[in-house]
């Protein structure tokens, strides 16, 4: 089975004009996958239909459980580092990127390589090295170990320092406080963000801001959608799986926004018959790395318990399609595979979920 997207059954219908009723689904449009998660899942499967050997992947392609399954029982091989994938073997690179140091290791283990970082990633990676080179302190709001924030850390770590929360903002300690300049993870809450920059510009007023925004398109859009339906939700249900910072994010956001109660779960079995005393209404979202088929799921199962009024929640709509890894392009290419796919990077087609 691909892990494509899948259209949108239950999202067709009636939008919601801010009423609700005993027994309604509000279900967050746009949700679960965006174009670096869609990029990177479809270059293991191109990878697992093309190479007549292992295919390695280091980390997690994106953090879901489900789609890490599948592609452990279609052949991949996931690694925690590269000494574990054998000498001149081919390995992909997860889409929450690397740093240098990873790519050295994979060079003098003279791995051949696919990148599948995602594009909003490397424009981070990019800056960092840009200010870096510039001698500027660089802020990066982040969560420590977390792999997005070691690779983005990792492209300059002598000028790098990460801050986790607004709290944290006190410990920095910088050598010019008007060569400052912050960055962030791309998946974070926007508004906890903010708090942690206002307390980092109280303490360096100059502090310089990420030339575009840092947190991607589809993190924002998906806050966005979710903060709509949240005052209006007894009960918001989160698809995604514990380590995607994404989905975490996406309940934490729901609850700021007023939503009675926020649960996340990585599938329908994960849901507990208390979290539904009392409730008549449910928001429904799904973070970055969600394939569909698992909303899908669980709008069966709601609609079982009775909600199975669904009202689609539109805030935006996102027609962004990354071109597949160039490496992987280029060798799809000599063995005469084609793939429909191959659009350049940023050009605008239907993708929407
Ligand atoms: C890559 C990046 O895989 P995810 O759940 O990752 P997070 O970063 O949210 O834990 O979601 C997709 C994704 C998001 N950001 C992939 Cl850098
Ligand atoms: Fe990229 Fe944002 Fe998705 S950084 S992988 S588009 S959540």
């Amino acid at each position: 089975m691909s892990l494509a997207p899948r259209d949108c059954r239950a999202g067709a219908g009636a939008s919601y004009d801010g009423g609700v009723s005993n027994g309604t689904v509000l279900l967050a449009e746009p949700r679960g996958y965006c174009a670096g998660v869609d990029r990177a899942v479809v270059a293991v499967e191109r990878a697992l239909e093309h190479f007549d050997e292992t295919v390695y992947v280091r980390h997690e392609i994106v953090h879901n459980k489900f789609v890490v399954d599948r592609l452990r029982e279609q052949g991949a091989v996931f690694v925690d580092e590269v000494d574990e994938v054998p000498e001149g073997a081919l390995v992909i690179f997860s889409a929450h990127g690397i740093s240098p140091k990873v790519r050295e290791m994979a060079e003098q283990r003279s791995l051949r390589t696919i990148d599948a970082t995602c594009p909003l990633v490397t424009k981070v990676h990019k800056e960092a090295v840009r200010f870096a080179r510039e001698d500027y302190d660089i802020l990066l709001v982040g969560h420590e170990g977390h792999e997005e924030v070691e690779g983005t850390a990792g492209e300059a770590p002598e000028h790098i320092q990460v801050v986790n929360s607004p709290d944290d903002a006190v410990n920095v300690t910088v050598r010019d406080p008007d060569k400052v300049v912050w960055l962030s993870q791309t998946t974070l809450s926007v508004d906890e963000t903010m708090e942690t920059v206002d307390r980092l510009r109280e303490r360096f007023p100059t502090l310089q801001a990420p030339p575009s925004d840092d947190i991607c398109y589809a993190t924002q859009n998906r806050q966005v959608a979710i903060k709509k339906i949240a005052p209006d939700a007894d009960l918001v249900l989160v698809v995604g799986s514990p380590n995607s910072s994404n989905s975490v994010r996406l309940m934490e956001v729901a609850l700021e926004a007023g939503a009675k109660s926020s649960h996340r779960i990585d599938s329908v079995a994960e849901l507990r018959e208390e979290w539904f005393e009392g409730v008549g209404t449910v928001g429904v979202t799904s973070g970055a790395s969600v394939p569909d088929v698992l909303v899908q799921d669980l709008l069966v199962e709601l609609s079982a318990r009775g909600f199975g009024d669904v009202k689609p929640v539109r805030t935006a709509t996102e027609d962004l399609m990354f071109s597949l890894p160039r490496e992987l392009r280029q060798e799809m290419k000599v063995r005469g595979a084609s793939d429909d796919r191959t659009k350049p990077t940023g050009e605008r087609a239907t993708a929407e979920s």
